[in-house]
């Protein structure tokens, strides 16, 4: 039985893997950090009993900050594979906290590829590093590839230069399988909720149900390559299982504005809407309505920005080309655009009709903004 280490198993990829590895017959183990809440909503359904005779995820508790804690994890669990998922992930608050991004994201990436060559290790774990289509920032090149350069636009990316370089100089120095993933935006029901797609659907299926009035967004002209995560954690398995250890590029090759982003959450309930202005008076309004259960005031304003959540420096355009993917690790995705959209909005619109009958019973149901 193969064993599997992850870092970041709280988060969104961390949960769709691990469930992806136990179906392969894996042991999985993962790294959660200690929080004054549960932090395990993703994976509760994959937990087992400490007791049961055959237990095949077991959670370890642990920090990327801290290197002993780390050593002391994988000497225990001799790991075949590990994924390194754990990060501050979030771009505009790392603008925030620059200081500890580059501590968890980058030096982290440190902490683990030393951890695993001091144990001796070298030969026998192979290491996936979650690296980023954020490293491509200012546009150099369309649709972005393996060979195209780097120009990382916020702190999180330029500690994520650090982590896919130390990953390759790892691979070259010491002869370990170690990769990099260099994966464009994925999303899914898991994604975390600041992120702009969970936003929206979130957002959406509040106002499609009376819960909410408006949305307000940052760019809308950014555009993302944007798949699903569950396609995604399986090109990551598909990397660690190759012959010789390379770095790929995952991504869809079709690339959207978050405006149309928008739009496509709106057309889930039959709600059309059209945008007027520019810039920060840029607003959304409903012009038709489709479906029965989703009548909103014709003319109504439903998307506004607040200038709150541009970023300092922004990554204007993303489109990855996933040719080598395909070629080597015989992946594509099953997910287009419009399924991923669907798959988010039924999953928020059942959250949110909890949240609905709560409110029409007398409760009272939480607010969100962010
Ligand atoms: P999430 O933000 O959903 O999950 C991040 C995970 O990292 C969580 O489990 C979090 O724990 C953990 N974590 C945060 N800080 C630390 C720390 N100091 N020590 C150990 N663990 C920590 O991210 P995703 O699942 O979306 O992404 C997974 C990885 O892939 C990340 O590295 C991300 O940067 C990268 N990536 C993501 C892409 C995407 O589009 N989703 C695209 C390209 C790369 P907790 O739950 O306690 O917060
Ligand atoms: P990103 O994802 O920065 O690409 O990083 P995010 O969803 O945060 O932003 C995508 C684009 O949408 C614009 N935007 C907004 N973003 C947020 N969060 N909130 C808003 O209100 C909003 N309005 C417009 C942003 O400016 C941006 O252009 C994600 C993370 O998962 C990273 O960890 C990962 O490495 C990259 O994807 C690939």
């Amino acid at each position: 039985m193969k064993r599997a280490l992850i870092t970041g198993i709280t988060g969104q990829d961390g949960a769709y893997l691990a469930e992806l590895l136990l179906s392969k017959g894996y042991e999985v183990h993962g790294i959660k950090r200690r929080s004054s809440l549960f932090n395990t909503d993703r994976i509760d359904h994959l937990y087992q009993d400490p007791h049961e005779a055959e237990v095949r995820f077991k959670l370890h508790y642990g920090d990327l900050t801290d290197s002993t804690n780390l050593i002391r994890i994988i000497q225990e669990v001799q790991p075949d594979e590990i994924y390194n998922l754990g990060a501050m992930s979030h771009v505009k608050v790392s603008f925030d906290t620059p200081e500890y991004v580059a501590d968890v994201d980058g030096i982290g990436t440190l902490r683990l590829l030393e951890a695993v060559r001091i144990l001796g290790l070298t030969r026998k774990t192979r290491i996936y590093q979650a690296s980023t289509s954020e490293l491509y920032g200012l546009v150099q090149e369309v649709p972005q590839r393996e060979t195209t350069p780097f120009y990382p636009r916020s702190p999180y990316a330029v500690a994520k230069l650090y982590g896919f370089w130390i990953t390759v100089n790892y691979r070259e120095a010491y002869g370990m399988y170690a990769c990099n993933g260099i994966l464009f935006n994925h999303e899914s029901p898991l994604r975390g909720e600041t992120f702009v797609t969970r936003k929206i659907t979130r957002g959406v299926s509040r106002i499609g149900l009376g819960l909410q009035d408006k949305i307000y967004l940052g760019n809308l002209d950014a555009r993302r390559d944007w798949g699903h995560a569950k396609d995604y954690v399986e090109a990551m398995w598909r990397i660690l299982q190759q012959d010789t250890p390379e770095d790929f590029v995952i991504a869809t090759g079709v690339t959207t504005t978050v405006r149309d982003f928008v739009r496509m959450a709106f057309a889930e309930l039959g709600v059309e809407l059209t945008f007027f202005g520019e810039g920060a008076d840029e607003t959304g309004h409903v012009v038709a309505c489709h479906h029965p259960d989703y009548q909103l005031p014709l003319g109504k304003e439903v998307v506004a920005v607040d200038p709150t959540y541009y970023r300092p420096t922004e990554v204007e355009l993303l489109i990855g080309d996933p040719t080598k993917a395909q070629q080597k690790l015989g992946w594509t995705p099953r997910y287009d655009l419009p399924a991923l959209v669907q798959d988010m909005m039924q999953a928020d619109l059942e959250v949110f009709r909890r949240d609905a009958v709560l409110l029409e019973a007398g409760h009272r149901v939480l607010n969100y903004y962010e």
